[in-house]
């Protein structure tokens, strides 16, 4: 009888472990129908399909269960196995993170391009001492000025409530004389529509997804910089699958980059038209705005090269070489 139970129960644990199913969470802070979402739905559908429905990742998007600045900790805990973030939020912690939201470093994807190929290898190195692993990045589209009334410089930007996403953006606040407050983009809708916000820096991606044009009627498109969101995998999560699930997870990450930088460059233009099919006007920046913006830029990486050390010298030096 006991003899008989025990092939029972081996039989049962057999059959239970060749279905078995990983379950893995990845929360991101951005709307479904946002295109860095809508490429890591295509992404989990892509691991699901190749490893026949072995690892099983829930996109939780919109901040629903970490809000922005918590996902990266969450994925070096462990509580998340996976996680999308935005690097420039992380700059405080180490600058090399903020390299891609300094204005007018990079700032087409050619160069943002060149430009993570260069904080790629410290990057990584950074994550892993943390636990976490670099599994893609994507830009955003080229960021811009939101802003409730009609500007000719950055004088024109003096007091006005000027929404931050990240340090950087806060400080080039600050430089314009504006007032930074900084709200990640699950809340801007709501801070626009009670008047807390009357202009930011951002993609018209972000603009389009936030209606923005229901409260702000200009953008002036100084294409300043772009920055990204990177994909990460708790090491530990990753060491635990076995190799073929792996080498799936691998590959639908790499064309998950290919596809998200491409969909990027593609959507940049659709969004602008978006935006003024809602009545928005998209302005060229004068002279004179394009001159100010860019004397905060030189600000800004004399800063940043400053606070950034030889960290930060060895991704300049293999940008410029690129
Ligand atoms: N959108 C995000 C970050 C950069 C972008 O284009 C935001 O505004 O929060």
């Amino acid at each position: 009888m006991i003899h008989k139970f025990g092939l029972a129960m081996a039989a049962l644990t057999v059959g239970a472990s060749a279905f078995a199913q990983t379950k893995w969470d990845l929360p991101t802070a951005y709307p479904p129908t946002n295109f860095h979402t809508e490429n890591i739905g295509q992404f989990a559908a892509d691991v699901d399909k190749a490893t026949g429905g072995k690892l099983k990742i829930t996109v939780h998007s919109n901040a629903s269960l970490f809000k922005a600045p918590e996902i990266k900790r969450a994925v070096q805990g462990g509580q998340a196995q996976m996680g999308e973030i935005l690097l420039v939020n992380f700059q405080n912690e180490w600058q090399v993170f903020g390299t891609d939201g300094i204005p007018f470093l990079a700032d087409s994807y050619d160069a943002a391009w060149k430009l993570y190929q260069a904080q790629k290898p410290v990057l990584s190195k950074k994550l892993a001492e943390q636990g976490i692993m670099l599994l893609y990045t994507v830009a955003w589209p080229p960021q811009g000025i939101f802003v409730n009334k009609t500007i000719a410089s950055a004088a024109d930007l003096k007091g006005i409530k000027w929404r931050a996403y990240s340090p950087a953006t806060a400080r080039i606040g600050e430089l314009v004389g504006a007032q930074p407050v900084t709200v990640q983009q699950a809340e801007l809708s709501q801070a626009m529509a009670t008047g807390v916000i009357e202009s930011y820096m951002s993609s018209g991606s972000t603009g389009y997804d936030t209606k923005t044009y229901e409260y702000i009627k200009n953008f002036y498109d100084t294409q300043a910089w772009l920055p990204k969101n990177a994909v990460l995998v708790n090491k530990k999560a990753f060491d635990a699958l076995d190799k073929p699930t792996q080498d799936a997870l691998l590959k639908a990450g790499d064309e998950a980059e290919k596809r998200g930088w491409e969909l990027s460059k593609k959507k940049n233009l659709e969004y602008l038209e978006l935006l003024k099919k809602n009545g928005m006007t998209i302005h060229v920046p004068s002279a004179q705005l394009k001159a100010d913006m860019k004397k905060v830029g030189d600000t800004m990486i004399k800063e940043w090269t400053e606070k950034a050390g030889p960290d930060g010298q060895a991704v300049l030096d293999a940008y410029k070489k690129m």
